[in-house]
């Protein structure tokens, strides 16, 4: 296995633009929040300050609330639609200089940075670069808390779709179902690249852009948002990865004698971890689900988020051991493992599509947090088997966006699905295989 560090190193020096790295080439040509985080990671293992520019780049487009946009938008590129013109972030008093989306991504910096740190082993580069930026990725957790949470429970709320990171995944089929929107003119081109079906409809994406269009009447006012967008949902992983990059900053804040930030932080972790199994596990599904806080209901779908909170360290060890039973001979794997780990959605359920985007296929990003997360509670076995299902994947097709899980399947197929030399594909398989 040890040949694919090569190639994956070359994936990432390919999509490296000098300052920053780009999802991947045509599909995806801009800065994307998330993405970054986990190329840092990748980075982190071969070219250390590659990491740290790139989180430098990310953080160009951070608004002076603290908010830490999905994309920004450092140079110019037709190949995507929506681009800069359509998000309009300077609608905003806060936003930057640098034209960004105005709609966030799942907070990942946070626990980046520990993960940086442990591979500098703290070093003085690496103690000076977290100096540098510290209080900005503070400012970033603590902006969720003070705009996003009406209920002041811990749990915060995202607005988009594309927040969540999983665009289309079929939980957001009961959004739209709750309101109309019209038609606009869409100027795609992801599905000029890749196959239409594996990609979110054209319906879809007139919500998308509805979104979009409301809160940019809104002038992106998070006040606004909150007491009117028609999309409302607490997240799971979203929310489990907020509190990972809380538990993340209150580590690293204790090495810089950050008391104060210290003890905020902890306090948000407390609160959110508690209200996380108190109103986000589904007791019957034996899994973390996502609230509709616009209509006050669960949304009871599994999908490979309601396996995120182990990252976090937020069921406790019964919870954990229900949660994990969905994964070994359970409705993700199959009764008898017909299936690779992990589906980005309940391979048992009706809405599931093995193909389309976030409606199944396995994505790597989600199974490095689900890897780390059987790590920390000591679930070995199962770690590695998704550490080894991720692996052979990769190898057997290269750096692809997502993949098949059915192993029947995948006997036939001479491709995987969506983006070639995709870069959290290639990134991320450099952490796993530093972990023998
Ligand atoms: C996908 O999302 C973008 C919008 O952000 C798109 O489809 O145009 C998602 O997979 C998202 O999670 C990811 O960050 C982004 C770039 O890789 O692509």
């Amino acid at each position: 296995m040890q040949h694919l560090l090569g190639a994956a190193t070359g994936v990432l020096e390919n999509n490296w633009k000098g300052t920053f790295t780009i999802p991947c080439e045509g599909l995806y040509p801009f800065q994307w929040n998330w993405d970054s985080g986990f190329i840092a990671i990748g980075w982190g293992h071969v070219k250390r300050e590659r990491a740290y520019r790139e989180i430098h780049s990310l953080l160009r487009g951070q608004w002076k609330n603290g908010f830490i946009p999905h994309i920004v938008f450092h140079n110019k590129a037709d190949s995507y639609y929506p681009g800069p013109e359509v998000h309009a972030s300077n609608l905003h008093d806060c936003s930057p200089d640098i034209p960004t989306s105005g709609i966030t991504q799942p907070p990942v910096l946070g626990f980046v940075l520990e993960y940086l740190g442990e591979m500098a082993r703290f070093d003085e580069a690496y103690m000076q670069f977290l100096e540098k930026i510290y209080d900005r990725i503070y400012q970033n957790i603590e902006y969720f808390y003070l705009n996003r949470d009406p209920q002041k429970e811990g749990l915060v709320y995202i607005c988009h779709n594309w927040e969540a990171g999983t665009d289309n995944t079929p939980v957001w089929d009961f959004i739209w179902e709750t309101f109309e929107v019209p038609e606009y003119r869409l100027n795609r081109k992801d599905t000029k690249l890749i196959d239409a079906d594996h990609r979110p409809t054209n319906r879809e994406y007139h919500y998308y852009i509805h979104l979009i269009e409301l809160f940019k009447s809104w002038r992106y006012d998070d006040k606004l948002i909150a007491e009117r967008s028609p999309f409302l949902v607490q997240d799971p992983l979203f929310n489990a990865l907020l509190l990972r990059s809380a538990e993340g900053m209150i580590n690293l804040g204790k090495r810089l004698g950050k008391t104060e930030m210290v003890s905020k932080l902890k306090s948000w972790y407390q609160n959110g971890s508690e209200s996380f199994n108190l109103k986000l596990y589904d007791k019957e599904l034996k899994a973390y689900v996502y609230y509709d806080l616009r209509n006050d209901r669960q949304l009871r779908h599994m999908s490979s988020s309601s396996f995120t909170p182990l990252f976090a360290g937020i069921p406790d060890k019964i919870k954990a051991t229900e949660l994990i039973s969905h994964l070994d001979h359970g409705r993700f794997s199959g009764m008898n493992n017909e299936n690779y780990l992990c589906a980005s959605f309940d391979p048992a359920s009706p809405y599931f599509n093995s193909k389309k985007y976030w409606r199944g296929p396995i994505w790597i990003n989600l199974n490095w947090l689900i890897h780390e997360g059987l790590k920390r509670y000591g679930f070995t076995e199962l770690a590695e088997r998704l550490r080894s299902d991720t692996l052979n994947l990769i190898e057997k097709y290269g750096f692809y966006e997502y993949f098949e899980p059915s192993k029947a399947l995948n006997k036939e197929l001479t491709e995987a699905y969506g983006g070639k030399n995709f870069s959290w594909s290639a990134a991320l398989t450099i952490d796993l295989l530093s972990q023998k």
